[in-house]
């Protein structure tokens, strides 16, 4: 629990004066009076370790004082006995190491004395309406009294989560090891992906066998929309109907990652639904693989991830050169931007709680940021030839390739925390020839 309040700490030293305000998610209905499962709101998770909705964290600071608080739904005993057990509010208190809990029908109450104490409000300012609304609402009746009562009232509200993001964009162990857990269950569930599609097997049950798998060793589940996606279905780049027939002879694509307390993994694998890739389709995986292999042998301390964008589109387009899809220079392709025909998507990304994470590509002052250590990047070139596609060449119609990886950032270079995936023609062929069983249950 230390590194919750030492994460609050840090932010609140962002900051000279003032409070801030940073909500929980909250349920959301589903149907009727079912609800979606509930996920934490990120910033929240990631300074509270707290996973109940309809709660709020608020931090001050005031001439050098320093305070943690948190609004908790409390649960009465009938609402017990249909949902959950409530947590009392000292373990709470005592657990999240904070100044003081309080009930959240008390908010109305207690706000409005905590705001007036400080000159300024920091949250997620292009968040949660409801909140803002009500936190001006409480604003507006302080100004009106201040010349009587001789209090403070909050005069600027400033946005919050970019100083959030950047502190999130650099992992500590504990966040790099729930990561890499995430990552080890995403190996099981494609290992057994590979072994168990093939001619006749439907993406949807391919779908329910990654699931399965992700939620295995108390895995949270799907850390994003699972794509699977055979033949064509591969160049629909969101492709979420996984509801077809998997064909012999072409290729298919799973984009799918476990999350694991909070933390996701993300990774792609493209390979043979018989699990013998044909000579064109050596091809097409060649060239990916060799821009995905050269962007990541890049990535280290100074880079940016322009830098390794840049390097894998330059290789992708040496080797479409080499098989004739393009003509002239690579140059010559950038110069035409002819290579978003069959590659349109940004190669990199962060990862961590949000499967895109939050750290921005640019900072401030519009410059790219800088890569560090600890830093966890996801780097996913891809290759696309839809059968509709007018500038598709005719032998690779309806083919496509997306290869992702998740790297850490070390101070020397990096690690490709995804390394045992099978990602050579030769592992994936080996992988899809496996029996399925023993994968499924060890
Ligand atoms: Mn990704």
């Amino acid at each position: 629990m230390e590194r919750f309040v030492e994460r609050r700490k840090r932010l609140l030293s962002t900051i000279e004066e003032g409070i801030i305000f940073i909500p929980s998610e909250e349920l959301k209905i589903r149907s009727n009076d079912t609800q979606y499962p509930f996920r934490q709101n990120s910033n929240f998770l990631y300074l509270t370790g707290f996973t109940e909705p309809n709660s709020l964290l608020v931090l001050s600071k005031a001439k050098g004082l320093e305070a943690m608080m948190i609004f908790v739904h409390k649960r009465d005993s009938i609402e017990e006995m249909w949902t959950a057990k409530g947590i009392d509010q000292d373990t709470i208190k005592e657990n999240l190491r904070l100044t003081e809990v309080y009930d959240t029908e008390t908010m109305d109450e207690v706000v409005p004395e905590l705001l007036k104490k400080h000159c300024n409000v920091y949250l997620d300012l292009y968040g949660d309406d409801a909140l803002m609304n009500k936190l001006r609402g409480h604003c507006r009746k302080l100004k009106r009294v201040r010349k009587t009562k001789g209090h403070k009232y909050p005069q600027a509200f400033i946005d919050i989560v970019d100083e959030i993001a950047k502190m999130r964009a650099i992992k500590d162990g504990t966040e790099v090891s729930r990561i890499k857990k995430a990552i080890s269950l995403s190996k099981r569930a494609h290992l057994a992906a590979m072994a168990y599609a093939g001619p006749g097997r439907n993406e949807h049950d391919v779908a329910a066998l990654l699931e399965f798998l992700f939620k295995a060793e108390g895995g949270s589940g799907p850390a994003y929309a699972s794509v699977v996606a055979g033949g064509d279905n591969i160049n629909t780049l969101h492709y979420s109907e996984n509801d077809k027939l998997l064909i012999d002879g072409q290729l298919m694509l799973i984009d799918a990652g476990a999350e694991f307390d909070g933390y996701a993994s993300d990774v792609t694998r493209t390979f043979p639904v018989n699990g013998k890739f044909s000579d064109l389709q050596r091809d097409i995986y060649s060239v990916a693989l060799k821009s995905q292999e050269s962007a990541i042998a890049m990535i280290r301390p100074g880079v940016t991830l322009h830098d390794v964008h840049n390097k894998a589109m330059s290789v992708m387009i040496e080797g479409l050169i080499e098989l004739d899809i393009f003509g002239g220079t690579v140059e010559d392709v950038i110069e035409s931007k002819q290579i978003l025909h069959f590659s349109p998507h940004r190669t990199c990304h962060w990862l961590g709680l949000d499967v895109h994470d939050v750290n921005p590509h640019l900072d401030h002052f519009d410059n790219p940021v800088l890569l560090e250590p600890g830093m966890v990047i996801a780097v996913e070139p891809g290759l696309y030839f839809p059968k509709s596609g007018k500038y598709s060449p005719t032998k690779y119609r309806g083919m496509g390739v997306r290869i992702e990886d998740n790297i850490l950032v070390t101070k020397d270079g990096h690690k490709i925390l995804t390394k045992g995936i099978p990602k050579t023609i030769d592992d994936i062929e080996r992988a899809c020839a496996e029996e399925i069983q023993e994968l499924v249950i060890p």
